[in-house]
Order: structure tokens, then sequence, then C-alpha cells
């Protein structure tokens, strides 16, 4: 594969951005090789600057449920657009949206609009320290809620990627009202409540990780969360950035039948365009500003061509019936046949998935938490992954994030993925 140009235009951008990127797991670190150039998307596929053509498994990192540049997405922002790129005040598709959000996720009674994940969660923080009075927060190892200082400890994502220890920058005080729990292990959970016993604000959690690869929190582990929550007055936040309006139409609280008192969400209800969101009990959003004393604003919030984008991305979703349906069909055709071909070629192995999101960890212990996902042989998935790109099939640059199916995706291309995968295993065992 030649991949010329794009090497050309990385040695290029390291003279102007750091590393090269602007966002590190982009940076292909973990897997070897430099980062491709993409030129265009459409569908289920990728075009890079050399012209190479890809199958992507990536989807922006989760936004791309209809597949890249769906028809319907395209004329509503074209139209938005037209319209006027941002007012800095308020437009009718604000309420659209949030209706349309309310009605997909009814634990949502009000909702605020930001500018991607990373402030929804930051926002949503802040917000539930003020309704408790507390100062601390309880997230999990391996879960990632974006880049803020409270949530770069035992993070997933890039800082796993780069195995990168707590981030220098962070202060000590900060780092201080962050207490860590093993993901889906409720004994860790009530000790450090325990431990901090009227201190903890929230618990924060991804329902099905994202950002160790591909974890589901199990059921019970859930319950038990809510419980506990609900006992000790804490609010219980689902960051649901990369789950919501994926899993199923109301996100993993519907899968698991769990309602918690907030919601973090993004990428999907963008149509991807930036985007973020936090909601949830109408009694804690009351106290957002202006209606209430916690302080949030922004500049872009509640963007009209963003909303254009979310909003038809949602009516695409809700007229369809059977969209879930599909996804998850698609989804366990594409794992069972990984399984099958490893099985074949007597590699170690787990595959997790969860409807349209999946990740093949090189191990053949369950992978549960973040201590399993790190114990996976990450040597092997470079080697995988690096395979795979050659056959034209892309990955997620890193074993510490999910990949994605749209439901662009169909099953030739699903075949074609498992012929690349049969073809990746058999040249990493010669
Ligand atoms: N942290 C993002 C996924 N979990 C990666 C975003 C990007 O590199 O584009």
């Amino acid at each position: 594969m030649n991949t010329d140009t794009s090497q050309q235009l990385f040695a290029e951008a390291k003279l102007h951005i750091p590393g090269g990127v602007n966002s590190p797991v982009r940076a292909f670190n973990a897997v070897g090789g430099e980062p491709l150039y993409i030129n265009k998307a459409k569908g289920p596929r990728l075009w890079d600057a050399d012209g190479n053509e890809f199958i992507d498994y990536v989807g922006a990192w989760g936004p791309m449920i209809l597949g890249h540049a769906h028809d319907r997405v395209v004329e509503a922002v074209k139209r938005a657009v037209e319209d006027g790129t941002t007012f800095g005040a308020c437009c009718e598709q604000e309420i659209e949206l949030a209706s349309l959000i309310k009605h997909f996720m009814p634990s949502v009674e009000s909702v605020r609009m930001v500018n991607s994940g990373t402030e929804a969660t930051m926002s949503a923080m802040r917000l539930a320290r003020a309704f408790t009075g507390r100062d601390k927060i309880i997230k999990f190892e391996g879960c990632y809620h974006g880049h803020g200082d409270s949530f770069l400890i035992k993070a997933g994502s890039g800082v796993a990627t780069l195995s990168l220890p707590d981030s220098p920058g962070v202060t000590r005080s900060s780092a201080s009202d962050t207490v860590t729990a093993r993901f889906n292990d409720i004994g860790s959970v009530q000790r450090v409540i325990e431990r901090h016993k009227g201190e903890v604000a929230a618990v924060f959690i991804e329902p099905v990780a994202g950002n160790m690869g591909c974890v589901p929190a199990g059921g019970e582990f859930l319950a038990g969360l809510r419980d506990i929550c609900t006992q000790e007055n804490i609010i219980l936040i689902f960051d649901e950035v990369m789950t919501g309006f994926r899993l199923a139409r109301g996100g993993a609280q519907q899968l698991f039948g769990i309602t918690p008192d907030l919601t973090t969400l993004g990428k999907i209800i963008g149509g991807g365009l930036p985007v973020g969101a936090y909601g949830g009990r109408r009694d804690i959003m009351e106290m957002v500003a202006p209606a209430g004393p916690v302080y949030q604003a922004g500049t872009f919030s509640g963007n009209p061509v963003t909303l254009a984008a979310g909003i038809e991305t949602l009516k695409v979703i809700d007229e369809s019936p059977e969209f879930y349906q599909r996804l998850e069909e698609n989804g366990k055709y594409l794992a069972d046949g990984i399984e099958d071909l490893l099985n074949i070629a007597e590699q170690k192995y787990t595959v997790n998935r969860v409807g349209s999101m999946f990740t093949l960890f090189f191990t053949d212990r369950p992978v549960t938490d973040f201590d399993g996902a790190k114990g996976s042989d990450t040597q092997m998935f470079a080697s995988f992954f690096r395979a795979m790109l050659s056959s034209g099939i892309y990955l997620p640059p890193s074993q510490f994030e999910s990949g994605f199916i749209s439901a662009a995706h169909g099953r030739s291309d699903l075949d074609s993925t498992l012929a690349a995968i049969a073809c990746s295993l058999s040249a990493l065992k010669s």
C-alpha cells in the first residue's frame, strides 16, 4: 500500500502541531506506522490522500451511526449553512433537538447542549457537586470521560493507549477529589464510598465502556450501583457519549433498564459535527444558570448547523423501526465470523461486543475490566491492526478503543472484512 502522500503530510504536520495530530490516538503510536490523511468518506468507506480505500470501523470514534456523508444529513447541513453558521442566540432547532433527545431517552427531563463530550462531563460534574454540596467523584479504572482534570486519573482511551501515568498538569487537589474503583466490582465501590462517607457527589460510569476497548458493565453491577447511589444520595451519571443512541434508542440505560440521575451525551446527537450535551432529572438541571446558580456557557452551544445534522440523524433513526435490530444482527454476524476465523487460526482471543460496538482482544481470558484489557497481547493487536490496514480495513489504532459498525455497513462489507481478517491472521502466523 502506497502511503507516500500521508507520510509527507504527517512530516509537515509535525512542524506545526504537537505530535503532528490534534488528538493523540490518531497518531498510530501504539500500533506502529504513521497516520493516514483522510480525504473523503462516504457510507462505510474512507479514502486517504494516496487514493487507498478502506472499510471504516472507527466511524469518527462513534458519531457516524448512519455511515459517512448520509444524503439526508448532508442536505440538512447545506440548508442550515445557507441560513447562517452561528447566531450566538436562541434558535428553534434547539427546542426540536432537545425534544428528540427527551423522546429517545426518557430519563432526560431537561437538557443543555454543549460542544463536546468533555464539556458535557465537566459540566455534569460541577452540577453534581453543587446539587449535593460534596466535592469527591468516583470514576472507574479504564473509563474515559474526556480530558477534564478530574477525569485524567486511571483513564482509558488515549491515556491508556500511550501508557501515560495520570497526566502532569493535574493539580494534587484536583486528583485528590477523584476516587477510582474497579469496573464491574461492586465491592470496590462500597469500600470507596464507606471510606469517603458523605463526601461523594457523583459516580461516573460508561455503562458499556468504549475507552478500554469495548467492555460492558454487568447488569447486576449497574443495578448495585444504582442502589448504592440512591441510598447514599450520590448522583449516578451515565456517560453515554459513545453509547447514547448507539446501543438502543434510549442508549445503554434502556438496554440495562437502569435510570441514571444525569446522562452525558455527544457524538451521534451532532450527526458528525462537534457536540455534547448533559441532561437528566429536572430538579438537578434546574440548578444550571440562568435557571439556577451553577454557571456554564458557550458561544457555539446549540449551533444551528450542528443541530440540523443531529436532528436529521435522530429522525432517520426514528423512522426505521428495525434500525437497532439490524445493527445487532450485523454486529453478531461480524463477531461470530471473527470468532470462527480465530478458532480456525488457533489464536487466543476474546471478542467483546454489544450491538454495534466491538473489540478483539488477544487473550483467552474474559475482559471485564481495565486490568483484563491491559493484560491482552497489545503487540499482537498492533500487528493485526497493520495487517488489516494493508488489507483495506480501518480499525481503531488502539487496543483501548471500541470499533463501531454503522447502518451503512452491508453484508458484503462485513464479508470483505472477514476475508481480510482471514488473510491477516494467516500473515501473522507465517
Ligand atoms: N478520545 C477519542 C476516542 N475515545 C479519540 C478522538 C480522536 O482521536 O479523534
